[in-house]
């Protein structure tokens, strides 16, 4: 037997929260994953997501070696071709008709950079990144408020906290070790929690007070705060008058929108009231915003109407105290230093001060150095679609499924002449128009350095070998540049110099004669390689005497000309969109716990899986009854950009009128393709981000009258099926391959001739086992089921949700007996506990089987939610479904009085 390797640390390759985790080669030469007691952002915890990274690392999809045209080609032959056609479109049109679409996914290194390259070297600011999707409401709201984007808090805040408001985030599901800190928090110091979010989340489970908002209310609720604040004696006038600008024009905007709160964000006077006095009475209070606040047309607002509250009440730079943005993506922070948006330069510097133009223009040494912002992300596609822009380089991101009204997006790319595309895997929405496809070396592979949400610089290591061809992003970036012309400024040779360059710049910061900015590394300076590869965990600004600071603006001086901060008067604006006859409901989108935007790495974890299946629509009872629809019915749901069908789910997690989708099935998944189809490009005037959160639409219930799931080995492309085969399809990982979920307007014997005999094409090395009766069919290898065939006539009640998969047969010979005569109950798999994968079926048989009342019982008896402890608000709701349904109906009814 193989000694075991030892553990390294790394970083999670998800969510904001920048947990910690160690890893190693076990015998079987996979990778064991376990949370770093360590880390300062996890101390040792997890979530789903986390627990299951090794089930991702599997080559299923992976992109293997560079290619052109979809031919494989050396690697020399694609940087040149790259370098070529990006200088060609340079010479002909001019510097502008080249950009760069890059990701928050990117390390540090990678994106220093990419942005170097682009706004140094070439000389176009058409360089912008995914986090003009996420994060650029909050950017503009902190470069407004205190003159440089900078997160206040630390999440000991959360800690130190007596109240936290979670607006506009579902902290339990996006950021859920987070949540799991706050939750501990709650039960060991009594914290108040207030959720604000149009919908009902896993958020609320803990809250307090949920105030369900009327969509894009949130700068009429803060405003109201501030006037609240105002008219109760509850400013720090000293702060104010110490610290601050702004705060008359500040107030008078609120107080003139004071009247009619409750009427704006259909929030009723009493719940109003115990909102701000709960506010006005506690000296400790944080405000988490995420997208519910940033992906808004009027996001920055929202962004300086909760700020403002904050600085009016002296409640920022203090432990438990201070507004704070939480970033979605593992380095959306990073980017942001590195300057990786079209509106910023590096190290925090910025396009309108000359003074910060000319420094960074001679710490590059270059003459080319862009003076004026670039398109955001919006605008460049457009300008792609009009083809001002020829050629276009996405590194790490989805843009083809995430942007906004995505059918034009593809259009775009489509038609674009050069698409250049870095990215791990070989086929997502984005890389079917891609011209030159670039492997990129994955999470597991790749060694940089991270930010996460609390300004904590973490290391992320190599932990295996790589994939095929597949290279570090900031290697293919210098390779091109070497062939652009620039090699004297692009010679780095591994990721330390390009760290140790980034944090050079940023010590420039400190220089005597600017305004100070706080993103400071120069306590890193001189870092050894060895330092480097061993370098823990560490929140910025550091020092020269390497002293970090946990907390931003504890001395009350910010990064302004004159140290004050910026009261923003935020005059109430309502959604870009409203409803109509034609469209008369409301889309809202998110995420759900298990997945991860496009799917292109969770959607190879079969545990992931199985917590949400497919691209569900949630309709609140009454607007269900009004369309007349069931559980588990398809809809057609049109918006004024295309349509696309999902199946129905009725929730009051939704209020009326209201519905949700989440974001995360796209072309490769589902015949829907992605939500960002439906979705209009409104955005903000001052970010450019998107309002994704608010689309009317229309539905048409739709019938059928087959249902089929098909079990295979392999990946299939659906779209090879004859067509008017399946209405709608979607496909889900399970342990031995994937699982397709099709309904059909055939009859269940023409489906079957048509399925069956495209699974024994799928299953052909295998066709001896295959156990075949009417409709049904397996193949056993090995004793175990690896795939399947089911297929039933349609009906709402009997609706399949899954099939036999990986069944061991010496233990389940009598079940498949039953499933090939039959019998469905085998199929249904609904896991509610991912870690210890436990189904919503057992969870309900145990509770009326040992009339269990509470979630500790339920736990220890059934073991769920002993692992991560994500699922265990939803066995909270297990035990008390009528309850929860209960208190939200009264939420709304009062609401709509
Ligand atoms: N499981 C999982 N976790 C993730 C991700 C993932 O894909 N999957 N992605 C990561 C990324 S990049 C990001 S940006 C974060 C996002 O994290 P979150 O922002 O927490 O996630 P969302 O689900 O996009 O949106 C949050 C909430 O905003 C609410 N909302 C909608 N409109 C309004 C409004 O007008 N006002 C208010 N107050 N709320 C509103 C929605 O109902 C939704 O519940 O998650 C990160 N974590
Ligand atoms: N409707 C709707 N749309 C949304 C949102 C919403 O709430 N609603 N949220 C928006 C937000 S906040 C975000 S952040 C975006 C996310 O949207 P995207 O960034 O488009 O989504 P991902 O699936 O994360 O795409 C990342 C891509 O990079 C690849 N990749 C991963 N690691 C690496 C790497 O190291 N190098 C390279 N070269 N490639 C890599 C992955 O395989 C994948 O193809 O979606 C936005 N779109
Ligand atoms: S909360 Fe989950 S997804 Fe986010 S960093 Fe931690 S383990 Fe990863
Ligand atoms: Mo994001």
């Amino acid at each position: 037997m193989n000694k075991e390797a030892s553990w390294v640390k790394s970083t999670c390759a998800y969510c904001g929260v920048g947990c910690g985790i160690e890893a190693r080669i076990n015998n079987k030469g996979q990778l064991d994953i376990k949370g770093d007691d360590q880390h300062p952002a996890n101390k040792g915890k997890l979530c789903t997501k986390g627990l299951t990274l090794a089930e991702t690392l599997i080559n299923d999809n992976r992109m293997l070696t560079p290619q052109i045209l979809n031919k494989p080609v050396s690697w020399n032959e694609a940087l040149d071709e790259a370098a070529l056609q990006l200088q060609d479109v340079i010479n002909h049109y001019g510097a502008n008709a080249v950009a760069f679409y890059v990701s928050g996914q990117l390390l540090t290194e990678d994106y220093y950079v990419i942005n170097k390259l682009a706004k140094g070297f070439i000389g176009t600011a058409n360089i912008d990144t995914n986090s003009r999707l996420c994060m650029s409401s909050a950017v503009a709201g902190h470069q407004r408020a205190f003159g440089e984007d900078c997160v206040a808090g630390c999440y000991d805040d959360l800690e130190a906290a007596e109240v936290v408001i979670l607006t506009g985030s579902n902290l339990a599901w996006c950021h859920p070790v987070l949540f799991q800190r706050l939750k501990q928090a709650q039960k060991e110091h009594q914290t108040k929690i207030v959720v604000i979010d149009p919908r009902h989340t896993a958020s609320c489970d803990i809250a307090d007070l949920h105030l369900a908002i009327t969509p894009g209310s949130d700068v009429a609720l803060f405003n109201g705060l501030l006037s609240y604040l105002h008219n109760n004696n509850k400013f720090d006038q000293d702060y104010i008058n110490a610290h601050t600008h702004n705060i008359e024009a500040t107030l008078a905007t609120a107080l003139t929108q004071d009247t009619n709160v409750s009427q704006l964000t259909g929030i009723s006077e009493e719940q109003l009231h115990t909102f701000y006095q709960l506010f006005a009475n506690h000296p400790r209070t944080v405000t988490v915003y995420s997208q519910g606040v940033n992906q808004s047309t009027s996001g920055t607002d929202k962004v300086n109407a909760i700020i403002n509250c904050h600085l009016a009440t002296g409640r920022i730079g203090k432990a438990g105290a201070t507004p704070f943005s939480i970033t979605g993506q593992p380095n959306a922070m990073g980017g942001r230093e590195v300057g990786g948006l079209a509106t910023t330069l590096a190290a925090h510097l910025s396009f309108d001060r000359h003074d910060h133009w000319q420094l960074l223009s001679d710490f590059w040494q270059t003459d080319k150095l862009v003076t004026q912002p670039g398109l955001k992300a919006v605008d460049m596609f457009d300008a792609i679609a009009a083809g001002t822009i020829k050629a276009v380089w996405i590194i790490a991101t989805n843009p083809a499924a995430s942007l906004p009204n995505s059918n034009k997006i593809n259009q775009a790319l489509a038609q674009c002449p050069c698409v250049i595309v870095s990215d791990c895997v070989n086929d997502n929405d984005t890389l079917r128009h891609a011209t030159i496809k670039l492997p990129a070396q994955g999470w597991s592979e790749k060694s940089g350095t991270v930010t996460n949400s609390e300004r904590c610089i973490s290391r992320q290591r190599r932990l295996l070998p790589t994939q095929g061809e597949a290279k570090p992003d900031w290697w293919i970036i210098n390779q091109i540049a070497n062939r652009m012309g620039f090699k004297d400024s692009f010679n780095y040779t591994n990721e330390a110099q390009i760290f140790a360059e980034h944090v050079a710049l940023t010590s420039e910061n400190n220089h005597p004669n600017q305004t100070p900015r706080l993103l400071n590394l120069s306590g890193l300076s001189h870092l050894t390689q060895h330092d480097y590869d061993s370098l823990l965990p560490q929140q910025w600004p550091i020092n020269e005497d390497n002293i970090s600071h946990q907390r931003l603006f504890s001395d009350g001086i910010f990064p302004t000309q004159d140290g004050r901060a910026h009261f923003i008067a935020t005059p109430y604006r309502p959604l870009a969109t409203n409803t109509s006859t034609d469209y008369p409901l409301l889309l809202n989108t998110g995420r759900i716990r298990d997945q991860w935007h496009t799917m292109t790495r969770t959607g190879l974890s079969a545990s992931l899986a199985h917590h949400i299946q497919e691209p569900l629509i949630s309709i609140h009872p009454q607007d269900a009854k009004q369309y007349q629809l069931n559980n588990n019915q398809l809809v057609s749901v049109n918006s004024q950009y295309s349509n696309a069908i999902f199946r129905v789910r009725i929730s009051t997690d939704v209020q009326p009128h209201n519905v949700f989708i989440a974001i995360h099935w796209t072309q490769q998944t589902s015949s829907s393709g992605s939500i960002c189809a439906l979705i209009g490009d409104q955005r903000d005037p001052i970010s450019g981000q998107p309002e994704y959160k608010a689309t009317a639409v229309q539905l048409t219930p739709l019938t059928y009258t087959t249902d089929a799931i098909l079990t295979t080995t392999e990946a299939l492309t659906l779209t090879d099926l004859p067509p008017q085969t399946a209405l709608y399809w979607v496909c889900k990982k399970v342990k031995t391959g994937y699982q397709y979920c099709i309904s059909s307007h055939l009859t269940p014997s023409a489906l079957e001739h048509i399925l069956m005999s495209y699974f024994m094409k799928s299953t052909q090395q295998h066709l001896r086992a295959i156990t075949h009766q009417s409709r049904r069919a397996v193949v056993i290898e090995n004793a175990y089921c690896i795939s399947s065939l089911n297929i039933h006539p349609h009906d709402s009640h009997h609706y399949l949700t899954s099939s036999p998969n990986i069944i061991a047969m010496h233990r389940y010979d009598l079940e498949l007996h039953h499933f090939l005569n039959g019998d469905d109950n085998l199929a249904a798999t609904d896991i509610i506990c991912t870690c210890k994968q436990i189904t919503r079926q057992q969870l309900v048989s145990t509770i009326t089987d040992k009339k269990i009342q509470d979630v500790e019982t339920l736990s220890c008896v059934t073991t769920a939610g002993t692992g991560c402890g994500g699922c265990l608000n939803e066995l909270e709701t297990l035990l008390k479904p009528n309850k929860t349904d209960e208190i939200r109906e009264q939420n709304y009814k009062r609401k709509h009085l």
